[in-house]
């Protein structure tokens, strides 16, 4: 974690870290394995490299599946401790004596992730094995999986900016995201509490919250009837995006669709916990929306990305090629923001 604002006197390339988080489903093995083709659609603006062996393997097999095999990573087994770091520029303001300018400066930040098994983080009294809930007791977990859980909240606690995904779907299946969000935030707070680095009532980090899978018919369709959706004109197939200024209130209503109301309570503990200047909201898909090989744009009427795997029951695969969408702008936000 850095010392507070430090304008001026930390080189342009001091390594920011940044974390990324989720309950087990919510979508992060997926959002980084689409992160290389989101690097690469950049157009050479950017790039990504594993900083061991394990990060490069992981990136390169988890991209494999997604573009060549089309299909979804395995689900996350045991625990795995990633860290890759993403390079290219940026724009700032240089000011030497009473000049300002405008330079390109390189952007160098290093983006960690401890991708686990969900199973990892759970209490002792569930019947349930799947390893798909997850029932987060912290001394449990500290007790029962040799601190892992304790490995995880340190991390994040360390980490400069944060990057926190929530699966509306997952959240109306099964709604215990606010369990495990609660019990993190607590967490984190707890230790930065215990470090001198609550700033008023309030975490130094910068959270960058993604409602993930907005390709799927439920995410979609929800933003859609609410007017939020508009045409990327930057994009070649002019991709809908969540306007900028209503994916908050998009996060918020989609947890007043859940019975469990896991996103109100989400967002209520975030507005809690954090700057306001220092979070902002996403609408992000992985996988992106569909189209036809012989389709030059998108369209409304057959957009579905993901569809039932043909024999395997309960599964799914991807029917054409990945668009990810809004997942390098939360890292670059992050980056940048981080940065100063
Ligand atoms: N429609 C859609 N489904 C997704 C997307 N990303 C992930 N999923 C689904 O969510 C499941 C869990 O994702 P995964 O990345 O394994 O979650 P993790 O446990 O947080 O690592 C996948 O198997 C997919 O079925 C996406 O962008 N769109
Ligand atoms: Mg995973």
């Amino acid at each position: 974690m850095s010392t507070g604002p430090n304008p001026g006197v930390l080189p342009v390339t001091r390594m920011a870290k940044i974390g990324l988080w989720g309950a087990s489903g919510s979508g992060k093995t997926t959002y980084l394995a689409s992160l290389y083709v989101a690097v690469t659609q950049s157009q050479g603006r950017w790039n990504i490299v594993g900083v061991d062996q394990e990060s490069v393997d992981f990136l390169t097999e988890k991209t494999d599946a997604l573009t060549l095999e089309r299909r979804f990573p395995k689900k996350t087994e045991g625990i795995q401790n990633l860290s890759w770091t993403v390079m290219g520029t940026t724009e700032q303001t240089v000011t030497k004596g009473w000049r300002k300018r405008v330079e390109t400066v390189p952007l160098h930040f290093q983006l960690d992730m401890i991708d686990a098994a969900g199973g990892l983080f759970k209490g002792t009294t569930e019947d349930d094995t799947d390893g798909d809930d997850i029932d987060i007791d912290f001394d449990d977990a500290k007790n029962e999986s040799g601190g892992d859980a304790e490995q995880l909240i340190d991390q994040l606690a360390d980490c400069d900016g944060i990057i926190y995904l929530y699966d509306p779907l997952r959240e109306n299946r099964n709604g215990d995201e606010f369990r495990h969000f609660q019990w993190a935030l607590q967490n984190i707070v707890f230790r930065a509490a215990r470090n001198g680095t609550i700033d008023g009532m309030h975490l130094p980090h910068y959270l960058a919250v993604c409602i993930t899978k907005l390709d799927d018919p439920k995410v979609f369709h929800t933003a859609y009837k609410r007017g939020y959706l508009v045409p990327e004109p930057s994009d070649p197939f002019l991709f809908p995006r969540v306007r900028e200024d209503k994916v908050e209130a998009l996060f918020r209503e989609l947890g007043n669709l859940s019975p469990t109301r896991g996103a109100v309570m989400v967002h209520d503990a975030i507005r809690a916990s954090f700057h306001e200047s220092r979070v902002r909201y996403f609408a992000t898909s992985a996988i992106g929306f569909y189209v036809g090989q012989s389709a030059t744009r998108f369209r409304a009427a057959n957009f579905q990305n993901v569809v039932p795997h043909p024999n395997q029951r309960d599964e799914f695969t991807i029917r054409g090629d990945i668009h990810p969408i809004n997942v390098l702008e939360p890292l670059l936000w992050l980056g940048r923001m981080t940065n100063r």
